[in-house]
């Protein structure tokens, strides 16, 4: 081989040499695995009550080296989420299905033959077509969203399908609206962006005639985009928020050649993160399932190595461990609130709920009270229940219409069925766009 062929090759290697250095530096040490075991309890249910709950704790459980230490667990894992596919057949969105197919083409196992004997890759190209088509129809707005888009691409991409690289670059480019959201640049979303996007950029780079025009714009792409997650750094190292951070810090991982060291502190955003896990903050499946691999120097774009889902360094592995019991609080005190529902017009009440009760039961509540004004419907979703209509007005992603949550005036970082209701609080729903 001449040289001027090996001098990309030796760059090639530098760049994937420095992600892994910068994990291993940021992993949880051995010596503090036991913090991580309200992760693994939290995640283990006994059902899980959403398509994308089993998948995202398979993928999750597989990329830190489970596979070896509990089979039995991941082997009911992965049957709950071949039979959601059998069950539901394409009646997935695309995001979900990229999901699926991640989880069940990890670690080289035999899951990897029911994704080519369903066609499931297939699917996905058609699902994200679909995707595309919808964004021409409805004024650039996707089916869903682009963290699935971004999903949908990682997917492809690790799966070596076809997808065309211009498209990628024209629909990634930083300032798409779809990155955000009310106004908000969406953490989660740009990191699931630099995810797909640092695929592409690698699988273009081993190609021997490389489309330099996308592979450009993509990189560009990545720089922009990585320079706006690193300014939604806060003052104790989150990123975004609490449940975006784990995102953030896989699409930081892939792409340290676009910052340099001193703006972003690793270790303190890990510390933080755990000790939030130690005051119970990662109490949902969907929670703890992606804040886990990031923790452990793991990232989505692992899920094809040749080797993966060994645990890294040397350490002993983690196992899953063997369920806490919890003794309910017996919480006999009542607390008032007030609760708004905001379209045009605001409808208000005040109701009367057991302490500890969450959003949902206020709801409820006023539901009770009457049920015209504070009619309202739910989907169980990946992270718990979803507000989809109140008052009969149904949220709509094509007019890019939602119904938005806030306590005080400000939007509130979880959902109905987590967020805690404190006595005299101010809740509203909004009638939004995002
Ligand atoms: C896109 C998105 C939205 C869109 C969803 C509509 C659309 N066009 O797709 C909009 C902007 C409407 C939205 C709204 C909200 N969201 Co949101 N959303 C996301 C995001 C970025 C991607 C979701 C996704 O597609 N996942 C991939 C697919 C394959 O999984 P899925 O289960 O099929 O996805 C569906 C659900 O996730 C659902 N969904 C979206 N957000 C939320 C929030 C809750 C609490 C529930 C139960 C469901 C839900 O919409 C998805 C599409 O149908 C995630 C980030 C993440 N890490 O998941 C945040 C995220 C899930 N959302 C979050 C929050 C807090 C909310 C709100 C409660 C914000 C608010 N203050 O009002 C509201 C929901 C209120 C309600 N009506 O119940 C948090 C949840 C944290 C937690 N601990 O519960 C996340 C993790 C973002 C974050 N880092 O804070 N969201
Ligand atoms: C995709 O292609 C690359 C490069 O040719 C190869 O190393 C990799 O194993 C392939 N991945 C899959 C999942 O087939
Ligand atoms: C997981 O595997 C480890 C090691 O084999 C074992 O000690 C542990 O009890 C297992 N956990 C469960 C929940 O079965
Ligand atoms: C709110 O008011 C505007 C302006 O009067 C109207 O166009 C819109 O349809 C109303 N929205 C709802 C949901 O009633
Ligand atoms: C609900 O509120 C509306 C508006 O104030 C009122 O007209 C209606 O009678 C109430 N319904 C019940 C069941 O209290």
């Amino acid at each position: 081989m001449k040289p001027t062929h090996q001098l990309p090759y030796l760059g090639l290697l530098l760049f994937s040499l420095i992600p892994s250095q910068l994990c291993e530096i940021c992993e949880v040490s051995e010596r503090v695995h036991v913090q991580l075991d309200p992760l693994l309890d939290t995640m283990i249910q006994p059902k899980y009550t959403s398509v994308t709950q089993s998948a995202d704790v398979l993928l999750s459980l597989r990329l830190i080296g489970i596979q070896n230490q509990n089979q039995t667990i991941i082997e009911a894992l992965s049957q709950q989420v071949r039979n959601t596919v059998e069950r539901r057949g394409l009646d997935l969105s695309s995001g979900q299905l990229a999901l699926i197919i991640l989880a069940l083409g990890a670690c080289h196992t035999h899951d990897e033959t029911f994704i080519f004997n369903q066609h499931l890759l297939g699917h996905l190209e058609n699902k994200f077509k679909a995707e595309l088509e919808n964004m021409e129809e409805y004024d650039g707005n996707p089916l869903t969203n682009y963290y699935q888009l971004s999903q949908d691409v990682l997917a492809l991409c690790l799966f070596n399908r076809t997808y065309s690289t211009t498209t990628v670059a024209k629909l990634f480019a930083p300032e798409n609206k779809n990155y955000y959201l009310g106004g908000q640049f969406s953490v989660d979303t740009g990191a699931m962006a630099v995810l797909a996007l640092t695929c592409v950029s690698r699988s273009l780079k081993e190609q021997p005639k490389a489309q330099e025009e996308d592979l450009e714009s993509i990189e560009n792409h990545i720089r922009s985009l990585v320079k706006m997650i690193l300014s939604e750094k806060k003052e104790n190292g989150l990123i975004g928020n609490m449940f975006s951070t784990g995102a953030a810090m896989q699409a930081l991982f892939v792409s340290s050649e676009y910052y340099s060291e001193s703006e972003w502190n690793c270790q303190e955003t890990r510390n933080t993160i755990l000790s939030e896990i130690s005051q119970g903050a990662f109490n949902i499946p969907a929670a703890a399932a992606q804040i886990l691999p990031p923790l452990l120097g793991k990232t989505y774009l692992d899920v094809t190595k040749d080797s993966p889902c060994t645990y890294a360094s040397g350490n002993s592995p983690l196992s899953i461990p063997v369920r806490t019991t919890v003794t309910p609080t017996y919480s006999p005190s009542l607390i008032s609130v007030h609760y708004s529902v905001k379209i045009n017009k605001t409808y208000s009440i005040d109701v009367t709920v057991p302490s500890g009760s969450v959003f949902l039961d206020v709801m409820k509540e006023a539901q009770k009270e009457n049920g015209t004004l504070f009619r309202f419907t739910v989907e169980q979703e990946e992270w718990g229940p979803y507000i989809t209509s109140v008052q009969g007005l149904t949220a709509n992603n094509n007019d890019r219409t939602y119904w938005q949550l806030l306590s005080g005036g400000k939007p509130l970082s979880q959902g109905v069925g987590s967020y805690a209701v404190h006595n005299g609080d101010n809740l509203e729903v909004l009638w939004s766009k995002y």
